[in-house]
């Protein structure tokens, strides 16, 4: 059966091509610094959003009504995966990612909830069988349900840590099962919304056990995935422990986990951070904790994670000199955690939505190569700053100097020259190459 009927194989046409069905940059074989596209981008669809979410705000109901909507739990979750696949099929995707949640029902206990979970999971292996199509990262909902309302890791409840240990073990099982590269950690609600009711020391501390304990799981079990943080600063808690890159990497340190995680980073979430993409890209890169990116934007008024597809080439094009720049993705990937407006109620806004982001970092990749292999920014840093290469400079980058020293040199100084840091020129070239 096929369920987008009305929308065949989305192929690559150019930037000539007025078929607003085609990509106009995203030519997957096409080479870019000496690998194809594809394997530079690993696009990745949400399954949440692309699949599961109706559109509900808090204001409104589910407007995005698919055609699985009216059958019985079992069934539609079954006929969701075959549209899923079709979906990913017709635009050449080749990874996704999930929760839990998201790909079966809960029923009535966890026993249920597993049982329903394996059913499904064997549907989306043949599937995956068939199509070739790879799981990028699995992980566990433990913020949807009412039982996670004080956190899941991070609860004053016990017994709510016991089942989120069940669900992050279930879930590292079907990960490892369907071969996934990696498993993501969003905090979800783990985060307060005062400090009147919370030991902050004793859910941070429990946070670190939960993770360690899904580490020494894997090791049991054999997964050999890529585990990620996913940093939020806000939302739903007022402050989300994993607030953004910086927090995270000093949470893993104090909990010994830093050589076992990787930064799972997502546009909005930054932005909400108050810092850009490319600052907490940079971040992990700088640090070695580069791992995947969550692809989306959010809205400069709105102050929530709105999700929306990104089609601005200039995040996209500083983010993708970050990914090139840190290696390229290993394990991790482009997943669209990103979802069509409420009023964008068709079928085929799904496509336009993902059409759209996957042109934009194709776009984005071409233009980043290009400045890399110009060394445009590079050689202008490099200048920048020549004076830690010799003289006093080179004795500060090397430990040579005491502060005595540094006096007796500033002493003898006559005057401070500074050169310009030519930031206009700069955002100019940068124009340039995108335009
Ligand atoms: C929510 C997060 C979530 C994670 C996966 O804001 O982005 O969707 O990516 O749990
Ligand atoms: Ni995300
Ligand atoms: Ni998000």
């Amino acid at each position: 059966m096929e369920f987008f009927k009305e929308i065949s194989k989305i192929k690559y046409e150019g930037e000539k091509s007025n078929n607003l069905l085609s990509f106009r940059h995203y030519n997957p074989e096409e080479i870019i610094l000496g690998k194809p596209m594809k394997e530079h981008l690993r696009f990745a669809m949400s399954y949440w959003h692309t699949l599961t979410g109706g559109g509900n705000d808090p204001f409104g109901d589910a407007t995005l009504i698919r055609e699985w909507d009216s059958l019985e739990p079992m069934e539609k979750v079954k006929m969701r995966v075959k549209a899923g696949f079709e979906f990913m099929e017709k635009l050449g995707i080749e990874y996704f990612c999930f929760h839990d949640k998201d790909i079966a029902p809960e029923g009535n206990s966890l026993s249920e909830y597993f049982k329903n979970l394996n059913e499904i999971v064997d549907l989306i292996e043949a599937e995956m069988k068939r199509t070739g199509i790879k799981l990028l990262w699995g992980t566990s909902n433990m913020f949807s349900n009412p039982r996670f309302v004080h956190g899941a890791g991070t609860s004053c409840n016990a017994d709510v840590f016991a089942w989120a240990g069940a669900q992050v073990k279930n879930a590292l099982d079907i990960t490892k099962r369907l071969n996934g590269e990696g498993y993501v950690f969003w905090g979800g609600r783990e985060g307060y919304d005062t400090l009147l009711n919370t030991d902050m020391k004793l859910e941070l501390d429990n946070l670190g056990r939960l993770l360690q304990l899904a580490v020494e799981y894997a090791e049991k079990i054999g997964f050999t995935g890529q585990f990620y943080i996913e940093p939020k600063p806000k939302e739903p808690t007022k402050n989300q422990y994993d607030f953004d890159v910086a927090t995270v990497m000093n949470f893993l340190k104090t909990y010994n986990l830093e050589d076992k995680f990787k930064m799972n980073i997502e546009a909005n979430h930054a932005t909400l951070a108050g810092h850009t993409f490319q600052h907490e890209l940079r971040m992990a890169r700088i640090n070695n904790m580069f791992g995947s990116v969550d692809a989306n934007r959010g809205d400069l008024l709105l102050g929530w994670d709105t999700d929306q597809f990104p089609t601005e080439i200039y995040d996209a094009t500083l983010a993708m000199y970050e990914v090139l720049m840190a290696g390229g993705f290993t394990t991790g990937g482009l997943n669209f955690d990103a979802k069509v407006r409420r009023a964008s109620m068709d079928n085929i806004d799904l496509f336009h939505a993902y059409i759209g982001g996957m042109d934009t970092f194709a776009k984005g990749l071409k233009v980043a190569a290009k400045l890399i292999e110009d060394r445009v920014f590079e050689d202008f840093i490099e200048k920048r700053y020549e004076s830690y290469r010799s003289g006093i400079g080179k004795k500060i980058v090397e430990k040579k100097v005491t502060l005595e020293e540094l006096s007796e040199y500033a002493l003898g100084l006559k005057e401070i020259k500074n050169s310009s840091g030519r930031q206009e020129m700069l955002e100019n070239i940068l124009n340039n190459y995108i335009y």
